[in-house]
């Protein structure tokens, strides 16, 4: 029977095709989804998580370890039901109107994907109302945003106004990060909480969907 935590340990080292092989071993040998996912998947992306806080590992082996991640994802995926889909949470992801930096909301978003999370990037450049028709479509019970641009941050702010005024602002938890903002400009425009990094995104995530649940 393959193990869990060679399934991890390749998630840490980034090595897809043994990902992808560990992952079909577990299910071939009667393994649950989800049990491949949170004891194989996301313990392998946890441990990314925490050396990459303590800089023991650097962004590309981040990129390289949430890739291979992604390609047990994709063998996981089909053995998931909805419900079992929908239940860590949908996040809607992007960086806000004016601004076209996108490298460390993709590593969010590929952290929270390994974290268990659906995740739908709106891309770059994404106007206020563009996340407020997410919210309407579904597709969220979170909502994160990110600028590096101080004459970008103010769309932020202009975002959550957006979701007020269209009564969707109590529906979904709303996380913000990139470097031109801080867990006081959090505070500051009523959104939910600050992520200084991708490791601290997935904290926060899981501590929302935590809140909603109990
Ligand atoms: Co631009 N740029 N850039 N740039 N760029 C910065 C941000 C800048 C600090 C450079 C500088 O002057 N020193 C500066 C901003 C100054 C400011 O406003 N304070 C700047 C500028 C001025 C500009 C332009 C205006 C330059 C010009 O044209 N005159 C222009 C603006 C374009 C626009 O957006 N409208 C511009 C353009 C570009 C490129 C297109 C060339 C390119 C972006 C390519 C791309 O993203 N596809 C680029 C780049 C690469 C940078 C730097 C060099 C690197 C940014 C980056 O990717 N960092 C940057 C200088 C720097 O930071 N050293 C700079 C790596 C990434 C992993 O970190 O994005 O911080 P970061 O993400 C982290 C955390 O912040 C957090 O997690 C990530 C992982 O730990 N995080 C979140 C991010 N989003 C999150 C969301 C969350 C939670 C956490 O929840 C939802």
């Amino acid at each position: 029977m393959p193990e869990f935590a060679a399934l991890s340990e390749a998630v840490v080292a980034g090595e897809g095709e043994k990902v992808k092989a560990e992952t079909e071993g577990l299910l071939g040998a009667g393994a649950a989804p989800r049990e491949v996912i949170e004891k194989g998947l996301i313990a392998g992306m946890d441990m990314v998580g925490e050396r990459f806080r303590k800089w023991e590992i650097f962004i590309p082996d981040v990129l390289f370890a949430a890739r291979a991640m992604q390609e047990g994802m994709a063998v996981v995926r089909p053995h998931l039901s909805e419900g079992e889909l929908a239940e860590a949470g949908r996040v809607v992801l992007g960086t806000v109107k004016g601004d076209v930096h996108d490298i460390g909301k993709k590593l969010v978003g590929m952290m929270l994907e390994g974290a268990g999370f659906e995740v739908t990037d709106l891309g770059t450049d994404v106007e206020p109302a563009a996340f407020v028709e997410a919210v309407k479509d579904g597709k969220a019970n979170i909502i994160g945003m990110s600028a590096l641009l101080t004459t970008t941050m103010v769309n932020m702010k202009e975002t959550v106004e957006a979701l007020k005024e269209s009564g969707l602002r109590d529906n979904v938890k709303v996380m913000i990060g990139g470097a031109a903002v801080s867990e006081e400009y959090a505070e500051e425009i009523g959104a939910d909480g600050h992520g200084a990094d991708a490791a601290a995104a997935v904290e926060l995530a899981r501590r929302f969907i935590a809140e909603r649940s109990g």
